[in-house]
């Protein structure tokens, strides 16, 4: 009893900080959704937002000519209201802006949205959420000329109870925009990654009943493969002693608890003859809980992840991660990729390649590519845009962060596919970042005992022997796989030097190079000692990847990476042009020679 109240305060506590709780499993929820097009506003100087003493407008000002979020229109022909939503153009939702239109393409700003609509089959009696998968990266919303609320960070999903201001019929939402970069937001001002701005995942508006079920986490115990634990809470006013029933059909599990005050209830049982998840059998099982007034249905798979010594065991054997490295870009389209078709094409090429395993960097990407992998066998490490030089010591930053990462954990902790939580990428050590990282993990821990917490961290040459490489970083400590970028041949190191260096890792922890690579541009060939060739890629992977395999404790790859990806980091004319050439495939869905080079080393792997 006393474990359950806890875990309960647990939960209450860590989830403080958040907006509001996530639905969970809202993917496989029937919904509305308001995808579409909707009309956009640009507002460079924010003119819908402040008024000219540069004051937040409150909405009353006479007769609200500015503020953007009150939808207004002239009611007779003296009325000044200098703005208008249904003569402003329109964009896709879910879409970024910088590829939709050709003006916006650098644009880093503000832009409102407008989206009106009825509510399909409303019921005055039932709850209303609205849920965005992802919005770059502050969002304030309004419904009917009301704030319903705001959400910072551009790659986690959001949702806000909106019963109270919405109506059956001619609601309008308006949803300012806002993606300047900040030294204090996460991530920071530089990153080597296109800026994409917009609401770029699904919109959705459930409806629900007073009580319905809110969240639940049904996973394998850790280290226990043959029982089953979590919690599942309610949400409303009918949500203490009520039953909740949960099945497993396949695997005969039909069991009922009943959830406490605070109609949260920890649920915990034993399974046998389970056909566990991998990337060889991606066996997924539907789980079903049902309260009185509302019914989910998940699809979950079943495996353990852990460590023992230098190795990563997946059901309690040894797997390598033979992976690659992938941003959220559908660069054939032009922006950022949102869709399952888009999932299909990014995965389809990485199982093509021989993957069983991907990194998806450097922020968390859409659900649609957890629900892909889950179903594919592909395992993945999820990551959160603590990238480069974060500002350690600002407290706001540290609860940015940490948002990021309790939204990314809360959204895919019963995905078998997700098995490491990424901090961080190349971050410069120091003590403060050395706290920061360190209480993630902690956080990370508390919110998901099940999986595997790492970093994408930094090697360097030995003073005495630049050929022998190593890891001067505290953090390794704390994570569970010691992960590391590593350049060699490409920002230091002679490429012709690569199968002379040697990595010393002095740490009883498994590895995994989270990134190596070299850019080429795709169609331009020369000798393999010409940068920026297909062959000087095609050289630096074939030198580095048996380099790699003599690692001690080697568990997996995620070379940088899969697609040719846009960066205002990358202006060299003819070579990037804005990409970042580092692609295995080109912007144009090509191929290049090192592609092939890995394709083979991940067939030859036993
Ligand atoms: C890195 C970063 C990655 C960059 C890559 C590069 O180490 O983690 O975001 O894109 O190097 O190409 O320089």
């Amino acid at each position: 009893m006393k474990y359950i109240v806890n875990l309960s305060l647990l939960f209450i506590s860590i989830f403080t900080f958040a907006n509001e709780q996530l639905l969970q499993n809202s993917y496989l929820r029937n919904g509305q959704s308001l995808n579409g097009r909707w009309h956009y506003i640009v507002d460079v100087y924010e003119t819908g937002y402040y008024n000219y003493r540069m004051e937040p407008h409150d909405g009353t000002e006479n007769p609200g000519s500015s503020a953007y979020f009150l939808n207004k229109k002239p009611q007779n022909k003296t009325d000044r209201v200098e703005y208008d939503f249904d003569a402003a153009p329109t964009m896709v939702v879910p879409g970024d802006w910088n590829s939709q239109e050709e003006k916006l393409f650098y644009y880093e700003g503000t832009v409102w949205y407008k989206k009106s609509f009825n509510v399909e089959n409303y019921d005055a009696s039932k709850r209303y959420y609205l849920h965005f998968g992802a919005v770059n990266y502050k969002a304030d919303v309004y419904l009917n000329g009301k704030k319903l609320g705001v959400h910072v960070g551009g790659f986690t999903p959001f949702n806000f109870e909106m019963t109270h201001l919405l109506q059956e019929k001619d609601n309008f939402l308006i949803v300012k925009v806002d993606n300047k970069r900040a030294a204090d937001e996460v991530p920071t001002l530089s990153t080597d990654w296109w800026n994409y701005g917009g609401i770029t995942r699904d919109v959705t508006i459930y409806e629900l009943d007073d009580t319905f079920i809110e969240d639940y986490k049904i996973q394998l115990t850790k280290n226990n493969n043959k029982e089953v634990s979590g919690y599942i809470q309610l949400n409303g006013e009918n949500k203490g002693a009520q039953k909740v029933n949960l099945t497993i059909p396949e695997l005969k599990i039909d069991k009922t608890f009943t959830t406490d005050a605070n109609g949260f209830v920890v649920v915990k049982f034993p399974v046998k003859r389970v056909s566990y998840w991998s990337d060889t059998n991606p066996k997924l099982y539907d789980v079903n809980i049902t309260i009185s007034k509302d019914k989910v249905s998940d699809k979950i798979g079943f495996r353990t992840i852990e460590t023992s010594g230098k190795q990563i065991l997946l059901n309690g054997e040894k797997i390598f991660l033979k992976g690659i490295s992938i941003h959220e870009e559908n660069v054939m389209r032009g922006g950022r990729a949102w869709s399952m078709e888009d999932a299909q094409v990014l995965l389809g090429w990485a199982k093509e390649l021989g993957c069983n395993y991907v990194r998806l960097a450097h922020y968390p990407h859409n659900e649609n590519m957890i629900r892909l992998a889950d179903q594919m066998g592909i395992l993945v490490w999820e990551e959160i845009p603590v990238y480069w030089t974060i500002q350690w010591t600002n407290t706001e930053t540290y609860n940015k962060a940490e948002t990021q990462l309790s939204e990314l954990i809360q959204r895919d902790k019963n995905r078998a596919c997700s098995i490491i939580w990424s901090m961080a990428n190349e971050t410069p050590t120091s003590k403060e970042r050395l706290t920061f990282l360190t209480n993630l993990a902690t956080t990370a821990r508390k919110l998901d005992d099940t999986r595997l917490i790492s970093a994408a961290l930094e090697d360097h040459g030995k003073k005495e022997n630049k050929n022998i490489m190593i890891v001067e970083d505290e953090f390794a400590k704390v994570v569970d796989v010691l992960s590391f970028n590593q350049y060699y041949g490409w920002y230091g190191g002679k490429i012709d030097n690569i199968k002379n260096i040697r990595w010393e890792i002095d740490i009883d922890k498994p590895v995994i190079i989270s990134e190596f690579g070299a850019g080429a541009l795709q169609g331009y060939h020369a000798d393999n000692m010409t940068r920026w060739s297909e062959e000087f890629q095609e050289l630096l992977y074939q030198e580095t990847l048996p380099t790699l395999a003599k690692i001690p404790g080697i568990s997996g790859i995620t070379p940088w990476t899969l697609v040719d990806f846009r960066s205002p980091r990358r202006t060299l004319i003819p070579y990037q042009d804005g990409w970042n050439r580092k692609g295995l495939i080109s912007e144009t869905g090509n191929k290049k020679k090192a592609f092939y080079t890995l394709q083979s080393f991940y067939k030859n792997i036993k």
